[in-house]
């Protein structure tokens, strides 16, 4: 399975409906009152993690998202329908980037984020009846939907992670206990992608195993093919670190492995481990002891060394137990660390910009008003209508923007330039 991890995709949430301006129409009335509907809200995109996706492939081919727009308002106070979110199905394990600033981490099965929130609907012109306005002639286009470019990336959660250096055996191992296909050959850096495996445990559950490109000494600073791939195992619950008994010195290969998996993370460096020499059908039953004793010596109490051939099955079983105890083990562990460091926050929605403040900038004889809020505002006012913008003049005075004008010396007929059109004071 080849293993697409990132993706570029440009998503555009709908624009709110626009309102309507009308009046009724009644038999033997002349002009009723207004009775333009509001505009239907736009809808979003929403990004949604799911075990059912392992890649980001997909997203090769659709990397525009678009979700509906709202309806515009109509007659008789009718609402204008709403636009129906986009949803997207992402691998758990999804991180969504604009820019450098990461603004999603969808990690769970099922988790939520809206990535792009459509525009509200415009109000109708029934909507701006009041004491003093009895009949208003406009209404409001629909609030403009987000839309962003975004990165995608992700890490493989896999259970496992295979490291060691290039012909360990790692795409071999993965193909004997998993259902994956990798390429296996006799040379180096056979594995250029990472593949992905699920390798059933008899009589108790499944493993998700990644096998990684092999590693080689300097791989932290470049070397080989690098260590980019480490992060792919970055959050596997275990780390499983192949060693091909046939090397002439174990230990060194060991040694080696572990120091640039120390220098990619020290938090990696940590993660439980299970330590296996490969091959040993190449090699004497008497030497696979010896060599198990060596590595044993020199591992932390708390890590076990294997010995198996994925060529001849041997050793699998006992191995693929040991390896499930520990990443149940392991699964429980973090989720209760995840669980105490992140409490469960709702849906969260992300927000292009502040909602908060305005400001006013004197240029020239002419006054720029901006802010998210105002420019909001202005997006929604129709600057061909004397209604419309006599309602956004409305808003700015209660905003307290008409008094910073005149503050800065703005006087009646002075230009006002806001973000999408002017007026005068
Ligand atoms: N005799 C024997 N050969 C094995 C065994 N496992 C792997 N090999 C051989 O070792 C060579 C390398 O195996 P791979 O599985 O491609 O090694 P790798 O660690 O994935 O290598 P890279 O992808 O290059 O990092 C191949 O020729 C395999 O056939 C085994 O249990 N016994
Ligand atoms: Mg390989």
């Amino acid at each position: 399975m080849k293993f697409v991890d990132t993706a570029e995709v440009h998503v555009v949430a709908g624009d709110g409906g626009n309102g309507r301006t009308s009046f009724r129409h009644e038999k033997f009335v002349d002009r009723g009152g207004p009775d333009g509907g509001d505009g239907g809200v736009g809808g979003s995109v929403v990004f949604v993690a799911s075990t059912n996706q392992n890649t980001l492939m997909n997203f090769r081919y659709h990397q525009e998202l678009i979700a509906e727009r709202g309806g515009d308002g109509s007659k008789t106070r009718k609402h204008g329908r709403n636009g129906k979110d986009l949803r997207v199905m992402v691998p758990v394990g999804t991180v969504v980037y604009d820019g450098d600033a990461m603004v999603a981490d969808l990690s769970t099965d099922g988790q939520e984020c809206v990535i792009a929130q459509g525009g509200r609907g415009g109000f109708g012109n029934a909507h701006f009846v009041s004491s003093v306005r009895q009949a208003p002639k406009f209404a409001e286009p629909g609030g403009v939907g987000e839309a962003r470019d975004l990165r995608l990336e992700l890490k493989l959660i896999a259970d496992v992670g295979l490291v060691g250096l290039p012909n360990a055996g790692k795409s071999t191992f993965l193909s004997v206990v998993s259902n994956a296909r990798p390429e296996i050959a006799d040379y180096p850096f056979t594995t250029l992608t990472p593949n992905l495996g699920v390798a059933d445990v008899r009589g108790t559950g499944s493993m998700l195993i990644a096998d990684i490109p092999g590693l080689i000494e300097g791989a932290a600073e470049g070397k080989g093919l690098g260590d980019e791939f480490l992060r792919h195992v970055e959050r596997t619950a275990v780390l499983m670190q192949l060693v091909d008994i046939t090397s002439d010195d174990i230990v060194a290969d060991y040694r080696t492995i572990e120091k640039e998996v120390a220098a990619y993370s020290s938090e990696l460096a940590g993660r439980a481990k299970i330590v296996v020499l490969t091959k040993i059908d190449q090699s004497l039953p008497e030497l696979v002891q010896e060599a198990e004793k060596k590595l044993q010596k020199i591992l932390p109490k708390n890590v076990q060394a294997f010995a198996i051939s994925a060529q001849a099955h041997k050793g699998l079983q006992e191995l693929l137990y040991a390896t499930y105890d520990l990443v149940q083990k392991e699964r429980v562990r973090t989720a209760v660390i995840a669980a105490e460091q992140a409490p469960d926050e709702g849906l969260p929605v992300l927000r292009l910009a502040d909602e908060a403040g305005w400001k006013v900038e004197k240029q020239d004889d002419r006054f720029m008003v901006s802010g998210p809020k105002v420019d909001r505002f202005a997006a929604r006012t129709d600057f061909a209508n004397d209604e419309s913008i006599a309602r956004l003049r409305d808003i700015m005075r209660k905003q307290g923007i008409m008094h910073e004008l005149s503050r800065q010396g703005a006087e009646p007929g002075a230009t006002i330039v806001l973000a999408t059109g002017t007026l005068e004071l």
